[in-house]
């Protein structure tokens, strides 16, 4: 097998080049490659200097994170580093794309930077549950900082170069389409001078800094083992000489390594990456143009929905039904966007090129010219079926027509138009414009190359989109059924809202099933009867306890919407349990968790079984990106196989649920959902 390195001499210069994609991710032949030509280079005398550069979209992104948990090939990354340090010649790491992880260690290890304008520089391990295994820890405080190595190692972000240039991470900026002609001249600069090893540098102590940054994240690090990790090496860097900082590197990394969180956190790296591949349909299939989106509905949902498109430079016409609520869409539209350029995230430009590219109309008709047109109006199946009756005869021919509903029957919206093929369903979660999850309805007929134009759209509006088959709310809001239906019955058996909720926000949850409740509403799909009251539900909505936006629902509100418990629900529970003579027992939490954890797990395994998901990575990266499932937990079918499918089982049997097959068939044969 050819080698993805490659030698170039330019006179007494040799350029390594790694042409391994689609990251140039730092794999064994790319590491065995860089070791025999860092050895090569430095045992010829005629050459007095190296260039480190790579083909393709990107420098080094990082370790191949597809190695992690198997037998690590030599040479390991850190002994490669400690080599290209240790060459008796300049060294010079040439930079574009991004370079992440092993690969801006590698750059750190070489004895001078050199970058395009446009390149990043980033410890993203962090939010793989890890930390620069390969001494970023321990250059990076001592070529740039306390405070820059603490944000990069333990929040994961990159930094643009000009940042990096700035801090002493980098030494130089190259032209935009001149990277190896600059390099190769930097490096002939360089030859004959001392040699910078960022290993025999200092790193200064900063306790101030390590201080307020950790105060400042504590609640974001909250939970997560990397990130006090990370900061550990740092200060560590400032504490003991290189070769023992590297030690505890080495340690903290593998602790790290071995641990739950960081095989959760690689799980759904790749999950969300494999949740974008449609089984069955070949990658290059024709897409459909999308130059113009038609949004039915300016409210929450509609005007989210179309700052999607708008953010991403695609025009959209906004149709509402009165021009008061046109308005009103079109008026929270820009104030959403002027309050994100007030944070400095968008200039007012790009608000008025946003605003600008935005089309109010009260007419369907103006619908016309529309590639995609998504309804977003009241979750009615008549209203649905009414509207998609009219675009049949509105919409151009190859315009693909989605309904935004969170659970009704695309199949059904489809047959009332006389083209099925392109119609699907776009499932965004509230708040449209913020929630990364997209799920993508495929309805019985929904044609190829819709579902796949629609997905590869969602990758270009920065949706996490995943495939669901037409069932009762798909797969999110499925799984969630069964897990409001128990928490409610376990109200009526002795728990509290309160203590329900505490159970879901300390597994890591951002809220419990009663806060979620009351932030959606009370009073959705509340048959709005106050006479007719069958449930606690219908008794608080009666009561226009109706959550957060009538400051009561499960919990009372003051005027910042903080939650208390009320004595009015406690006694509306307690009227119930009277009333239905609910027998009480003192529920505990692992009951809490059995009865409304694991029924999502059985109802994934229905989920999977009958199709509607085509993988159970799928289902994790759902409730990550659409409900805020804990990722150091990886999902709620990795969770399940961390539990052990056989405890899933037992503690539902335990509760009188029906197991599903495919739950017990994986447990009895001792499988996993996830890989
Ligand atoms: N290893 C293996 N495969 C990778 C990879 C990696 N590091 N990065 C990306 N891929 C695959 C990805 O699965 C996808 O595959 C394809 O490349 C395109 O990725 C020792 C321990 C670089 C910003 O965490 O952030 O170094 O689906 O769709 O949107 O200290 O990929 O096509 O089959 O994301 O243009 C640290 C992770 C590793 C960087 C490009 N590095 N990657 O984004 O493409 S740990 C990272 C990214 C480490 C050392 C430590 C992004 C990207 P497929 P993509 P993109």
């Amino acid at each position: 097998m050819t080698s993805p390195i490659t030698l170039h001499r330019h006179g007494d210069v040799l350029v390594i080049v790694s042409d391994n994609p689609p990251v140039n991710a730092l794999g064994a032949a790319v590491r065995q490659g860089l070791e025999s030509a860092i050895k090569e280079g430095v045992a010829d005398a005629s050459i007095a200097a190296m260039v480190i550069r790579c083909e393709g979209r990107t420098f080094f992104a990082g370790a191949d994170i597809t190695e992690f948990g198997k037998p690590m090939a030599e040479p390991a990354l850190p002994a490669l580093v400690d080599m290209i340090e240790a060459a008796d010649k300049p060294v010079i790491a040439a930079i574009h794309g991004t370079a992440l992880g092993g690969g801006c260690e590698v750059a750190l290890s070489c004895h001078y930077r050199i970058a395009v304008p446009s390149a990043k520089l980033g410890f993203p391990e962090v939010k793989l549950g890890l930390l620069p295994g390969a001494g970023g820890t321990q250059r990076a405080p001592r070529l740039a900082g306390v405070p820059l190595a603490l944000e990069m190692t333990a929040k994961g972000d990159p930094i643009p170069a000009k940042r990096a240039l700035d801090a002493g991470l980098i030494d130089r900026l190259a032209g935009e389409d001149s990277l190896e002609a600059d390099a190769l001249r930097f490096a002939k600069e360089m030859i004959g001078k001392p040699l910078p090893r960022a290993s025999q540098k200092t790193a200064t102590p900063d306790p101030e800094a390590v201080a307020a940054f950790t105060k400042a994240n504590a609640r974001r690090f909250r939970s997560f083992d990397a990130p006090a990790a990370n900061i550990a090496c740092v200060v560590k860097a400032t504490e003991v000489p290189f070769e023992e900082g590297i030690q505890f590197e080495r340690q903290e990394f593998m602790k790290l390594m071995m641990g739950v969180q960081s095989a959760a956190q690689r799980h759904i790296f790749f999950a969300e990456r494999k949740a974008a591949k449609i089984d069955g349909i070949a990658d290059d299939i024709a897409l459909r143009s999308i130059k113009r989106v038609g949004v039915i509905g300016a409210g929450t949902m509609g005007g989210g929905i179309s700052m999607n498109f708008l953010s991403a430079g695609i025009p959209v016409t906004i149709v509402e039904m009165q021009q008061e609520a046109l308005d009103r869409g079109t008026a929270t539209i820009r104030k959403n966007y002027e309050a994100t350029a007030a944070k400095g995230r968008m200039t007012a430009d790009q608000v008025a090129a946003a605003m600008g590219a935005l089309t109010p109309t009260l007419k369907l008709d103006d619908l016309a010219d529309c590639d995609l047109i998504i309804e977003a109006v009241y979750e009615e199946m008549g209203v649905k079926k009414d509207i998609f009756g009219k675009l049949d005869g509105i919409a151009k021919p190859g315009a693909i027509l989605a309904s935004n509903t969170s659970y009704l029957d695309i199949n059904e919206i489809a047959a009332v138009t006389k083209r099925p093929g392109d119609v699907l369903g776009m499932h965004f979660f509230s708040p449209a414009n913020v929630m990364k999850l997209l799920e993508v309805v495929r309805g019985d007929k929904t044609a190829d190359d819709v579902l796949t134009t629609v997905m590869a759209l969602a990758k270009k509006i920065r949706k996490v989109a995943v495939v669901a088959g037409v069932c009762h709310g798909f797969i999110g809001n499925r799984m969630l059924m069964p897990r409001q239906v128990e928490a409610m019955k376990l109200l009526m058996e002795g728990a509290t809202p309160e203590q329900i909720d505490k159970v879901h926000v300390d597994f890591g949850m951002p809220m419990g099933p009663f806060q979620m409740s009351d932030l959606a509403g009370v009073d959705i799909g509340w048959h709005r009867d106050p006479t007719r009251i069958e449930s606690i539900r219908d008794a608080l909505a009666a009561e226009k306890r109706w959550g957060q936006k009538t400051k009561a629902g499960f919990y009372d509100y003051d005027d910042k919407r903080n939650p208390s418990p009320s004595p009015r629900v406690a006694e509306i529970i307690e009227d119930f349990r009277k009333k239905t003579g609910a027998k009480q027992h003192e529920v505990t939490t692992e009951e809490i968790v059995e009865r409304t954890l694991y029924p999502m797990v059985n109802e994934g395994a229905l989920i999977l079984a009958e199709g509607k998901a085509q993988r159970a990575s799928d289902i994790d990266v759902v409730w990550i990106y659409g409900y805020g499932w804990p990722v150091y937990r990886g999902g709620p079918m990795f969770w399940a196989d961390t539990q052990g499918l056989k405890k899933i089982v037992a503690g539902l049997e335990k509760h009188g649920f029906d197991v599903a097959p495919l739950l017990r068939e994986k447990a009895d044969r001792g499988e996993r959902f996830t890989s």
